[in-house]
């Protein structure tokens, strides 16, 4: 029998390096689903409960090893796809999405199940077209794969389920992905120019994004060689922060004090591979470089001197020979010596391991950092999560960190761990979920016991949406519908067939997290975690500390006074520091 769409597709896929789709399957689908089946295990079907996980999990596998597929079912089935292709599209992972549909002759009468993939996914795509013919599709499969593998976008392609058994068209066009590398050098009288701004300036500060994580031995080199101190985005910190002496922390809403001070003093800044988004962390009035391989981005998050379209890589190796040692080094000790200060006071927040039920988050956070393996993946959930990872997960050259830095949804930490089991068998992953992120996508669960994945999920769980209890009293709201009555997520894990692990007292946290990395199989180990814990930005406001003592005034005000005297208790301190 001639090969059909639905095999055409398969054997497309394969042959771009992608082993495996994340699905449910169902009634158009469901021909590409036997065509998977009949390649004998050489490509898999991850049978997702949600198909946002299947979203999600594919845009980790894609950030981790370059390209991924998920797919859905018409209408639903396709349209629960969307957050989790957002959040890749966002991240700029390559995730080519099989949007399954109605059979063609369907379209445009209000059919059951219909959608409109055009306008469904016309703002989470960068490539959005729908086949109706096999010459179509042969065309469209392979723009799509080239559009996402070289745009960094995500690309959507409608199937209409009559399509998929039709025979295959093996007309004239290249029916494969071509992967070329390619460097962007800027011009070389930018490269003068850069370097003559660097030659002429004293205290020179380099802020690295995830855009600079393949010219690592070359920034190192720049800031040694012209006493500069180096911060970092989020998506940054993992490629940045390892065998790097003049390393000075985040900056960003997570980031720490030495990260903006180390900004806010310079007089020339260099932003390498940042998309950066914070204008309140971005100093106003020095110098500042820009270089991106994407030179769209340029120019839209503060005021730049000067904007170079470049691979950061490129570009470093051709400035380097230009640029001239500096030998004063009093601003980068400067800056050394606060790092070392808010490091210092990091550790201390640490050290205070909580109460029983009220365990302090980061005491967690830095036992976890302690314990993981050298080369462990971390996947962080939206909210309180990504505060506790950012501030006290060290990267050590081999590790790597997904979360949904972009798009900021939450629930991305457990389906992002499934890819990241899948795309790296063999390596350690470790979820930080939310009590409230990890029950959006509960069913998910369940995947990770089919498939055998032996992932760790750790839960914060401080009984509330935690980070919106803090934005509501930095706005001096009381916080109101923030708490939650939670199952026992160590139960609800055995009953999925995963070990669960609940942890109550600060003394057990080490035991309880060394038993799990140790153990041969997927594990939930359930923390109850103190819901006070503060997150403080590097800089707060003074409108912020008025805010939050007129959500406590609020609070006093309805009753709530044993929730006011704890939450002040633990905040004190931080906001005490955050003055400092
Ligand atoms: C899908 C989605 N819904 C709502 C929000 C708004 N939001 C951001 S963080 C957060 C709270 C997260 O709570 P939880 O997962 O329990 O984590 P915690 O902050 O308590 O650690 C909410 C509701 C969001 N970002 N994404």
């Amino acid at each position: 029998m001639a090969r059909t769409v639905a095999d055409q597709l398969v054997d497309t896929l394969l042959e771009a390096g992608i082993n495996r789709l994340y699905a449910v399957t169902g009634d158009s689908l469901n021909h590409v689903n036997d065509a998977v089946r009949r390649t004998d295990g050489r490509f898999q079907w991850i049978h997702v409960r949600h198909e946002e996980t299947g979203a999600y999990a594919a845009a980790a596998e894609a950030e981790l090893n370059g390209i991924a597929c998920c797919a859905g079912s018409s209408g639903p089935g396709h349209v629960h796809l969307i957050n989790g292709l957002y959040d890749a599209h966002r991240s700029g992972a390559s995730v080519i999405a099989i949007a399954s549909t109605i059979e063609s002759h369907q379209y445009g009468t209000g059919y059951f199940q219909e959608t409109n993939t055009l306008k469904l996914f016309d703002d989470c795509s960068g490539y959005n077209q729908i086949a109706f013919t096999p010459v179509q599709f042969t065309r469209m499969l392979q723009s799509a794969l080239q559009h996402t593998w070289y745009q960094k976008q995500v690309a959507v392609l409608g199937l209409p389920g009559d399509l998929t058994t039709q025979e295959a068209d093996e007309g004239p066009t290249s029916l494969y992905l071509l992967k070329s590398k390619a460097r962007l050098v800027p011009d070389d009288s930018e490269i003068r120019q850069l370097a003559d701004l660097i030659n002429g300036a004293e205290k020179i500060t380099l802020f690295c994004g995830l855009g600079a994580r393949d010219a690592h031995a070359e920034f190192v080199q720049l800031s040694q060689r012209v006493k500069a101190p180096v911060g970092y985005s989020f998506r940054g910190k993992m490629s940045t922060q390892y065998n790097n002496p003049n390393e000075v922390g985040m900056n960003g809403l997570l980031g720490i004090p030495s990260g903006l001070k180390s900004m806010e003093e310079a007089e020339l800044l260099i932003l390498l591979g940042t998309d950066f988004p914070y204008e309140q962390f971005m100093p106003k009035d020095i110098k500042i470089v820009q270089i991106d391989v994407r030179p769209e981005r340029i120019g839209r998050r503060g005021k730049i001197e000067l904007g170079l379209a470049g691979d950061i890589k490129a570009t470093l190796e051709a400035l380097l020979p230009l640029v001239a040692e500096k030998t004063d080094d009093s601003f980068l000790q400067t800056q050394l010596a606060f790092y070392r200060k808010c490091q210092e006071r990091l550790l201390s927040y640490a050290e205070d391991k909580g109460e029983r039920d009220r365990i302090a988050p980061e005491f967690v956070a830095h036992t976890i950092d302690q314990l993981a393996a050298p080369n462990a993946i971390f996947t962080v959930d939206t909210g309180m999560s990504c505060v506790w990872a950012a501030r006290y997960l060290h990267a050590t050259g081999q590790r790597d960190m997904l979360g949904s830095f972009n798009h900021g949804s939450m629930a991305n930490a457990m389906p992002q761990a499934i890819g990241a089991a899948l795309a790296r068998p063999g390596q350690q992953v470790i979820a930080f979920c939310g009590d409230g992120g990890l029950s959006m996508l509960l069913g998910d669960l369940a995947t990770i016991v089919q498939y055998k994945l032996p992932i760790k999920i750790v839960v914060f769980n401080n009984h509330s949406l935690g980070m919106v209890k803090l934005e509501m009293q930095v706005a001096g709201l009381p916080d109101w519908q923030t708490d939650m009555v939670n199952p026992d997520f160590a139960k609800i894990a055995e009953a999925f067939g995963m070990r669960g692990i609940n942890v109550h007292e600060p003394g057990d946290v080490p035991g309880a997290l060394q038993d799990a990395f140790n153990y041969d199989g997927p594990v939930l180990v359930n923390i109850f975690t103190n819901p006070d814990a503060l997150a403080m930005p590097p800089e707060i406001e003074f409108k912020q500390v008025k805010g939050y003592l007129m959500s406590m005034g609020k609070l006093v005000l309805s009753g709530r006074m044993d929730e006011v005297m704890d939450q002040v208790k633990t905040n004190l301190k931080h906001v005490k520091d955050a003055f400092l």
